[in-house]
């Protein structure tokens, strides 16, 4: 048996220009995810810890920042656990590479095969004592020139029981990863005989199997950028032999404080400003990364001001976004002629409001414009309104029901025949 734990795009020393004054706040979340991740190692007694690339969010990191993280890797080898770290495309192992300016096995204090970086010149490392090899697919330039796992195939390896692949790169999807600097497909997967294949470059996990070989993006342990929901945790891969079969199993764990969350709001229930800051509030959370949608239809009377309610609610989350989306409220005062569609529709719908009001006995014109109504437009509104009561009059319709429906058809109507913008 053989326990590892997978993650990758730690990506320490991210900029975070989208956050600005928490961005050192989110940097300081990075580390502590990656040292979440290495205790969480050491809890599990695991035999490996495998970085799939990306693990600096550059190749320009400063001294101090490498010396963090080789700390963290001298923590694991002094607890028997060995690393494996593969460079990525953000950390490149090209000439001005992170891991040729910084000697990380050495600033550890450890031994070559307790603390390895993978590169095109040492593209595997053999573990007797854990019967077991990691083989890396490593380029010196961003962009790889073949796919890196083209001609992978270790099955006739007799070196080592347990066969573990490392590759920083997009798994291919058509139309989707053409862009992207470094692609392979699920048949070169499969082709490889790999027992697990530890992949990043993704910042989502994700889960697959291609033949017999199982393969994981781990994500990022705590999101790159405020909206990777995907993102948060590490993996923790088991390697079972049963009777001579190959069972891996693949455990996410979390080790990301950062969340993230969306709400639609209907905005035509809110009443005030800060109503809507009172029930925004109540997902407080320093956390949370907070993205929040007004839908539905602006009541008339209803007067909002964004970027009061994004101070007045910032400082209690992480990040906080709110924007509109609703159907704006009509201007007052503006009556269509009943000669035209705009004034038949809204005459036929306020008789039919101004019918039900008077059979529930609520006061009528309340929530009704007053329209003014002539003889002409009257006739043309009772001759509209018999056959729409025909139509939504039905006795499962309860009144009150009906009435709230037939005020949104209104502004819904009104809004649509005078060509406005309408979101749904
Ligand atoms: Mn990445």
């Amino acid at each position: 048996m053989l326990r590892l734990l997978h993650t990758a795009d730690v990506h320490l020393g991210a900029r975070h220009t989208d956050l600005g004054e928490r961005a050192a706040v989110l940097r300081e979340r990075q580390f502590a995810a990656f040292r979440a991740t290495v205790d969480l190692a050491m809890v599990e007694k695991v035999d490996l810890f495998l970085i799939a690339g990306d693990l600096f969010d550059s190749n320009t990191q400063p001294r101090r920042s490498v010396e963090r993280v080789a700390a963290e890797l001298g923590r694991l080898a002094r607890a028997s656990i060995r690393t494996v770290i593969i460079p990525g495309t953000h950390d490149v192992y090209d000439g001005a590479s992170i891991y040729r300016s910084y000697d990380l096995t050495n600033m550890a204090r450890a031994a070559s095969d307790w603390v390895a970086v993978l590169t095109p010149y040492l593209p595997e490392i053999v573990f007797p004592s854990l019967d077991t090899i990691v083989y890396g697919r490593v380029f010196d330039t961003k962009r790889s020139p073949r796919s890196p796992l083209a001609g992978l195939n270790v099955k006739a390896d007799t070196r080592a029981t347990w066969k573990i692949g490392m590759v920083h790169g997009a798994l291919a999807i058509p139309g989707r990863t053409d862009a992207d600097a470094v692609v392979f497909t699920e048949e070169e997967i499969a082709a490889t005989g790999l027992d697990y294949l530890a992949l990043g470059h993704w910042h989502s996990a994700v889960e697959g199997r291609a033949g017999s070989v199982s393969y994981a993006y781990s994500g990022a342990p705590e999101p790159v950028a405020v909206d990777q929901d995907g993102a948060g945790q590490v993996l923790l891969v088991t390697l079972d032999d049963r009777a001579g079969r190959h069972v891996v199993t693949i455990e996410p764990k979390r080790v990301g404080q950062t969340r993230a969350e969306k709400l639609d709001l209907d905005v035509s229930g809110v009443h005030s400003q800060p109503e809507l800051i009172e029930v925004l509030a109540r997902h407080a959370d320093a956390n949370l990364v907070f993205s929040v949608r007004l839908t539905g239809l602006f009541p008339d009377d209803l007067d909002l001001d964004l970027e009061e309610v994004d101070r007045a609610l910032a400082p209690a989350f992480l990040k906080f976004r709110i924007r509109d989306a609703s159907i704006p409220a009509a201007p007052e005062g503006l009556q269509a002629p009943p000669d035209t569609v705009l004034g038949a529709f809204v005459g036929a719908i306020e008789a039919r409001i101004a019918e039900l009001e008077q059979a529930s006995g609520a006061a009528p014109g309340a929530a009704v414009e007053s329209s003014g109504t002539s003889e002409t437009e009257a006739s043309v509104a009772a001759g509209r309104s018999t056959g729409a009561s025909a139509a939504i009059a039905s006795p499962e319709v309860d009144p009150a029901e009906e009435l709230a429906d037939l005020r949104e058809v209104l502004r819904l109507g009104r809004h649509l025949l005078e060509g406005r913008q309408v979101t749904l």
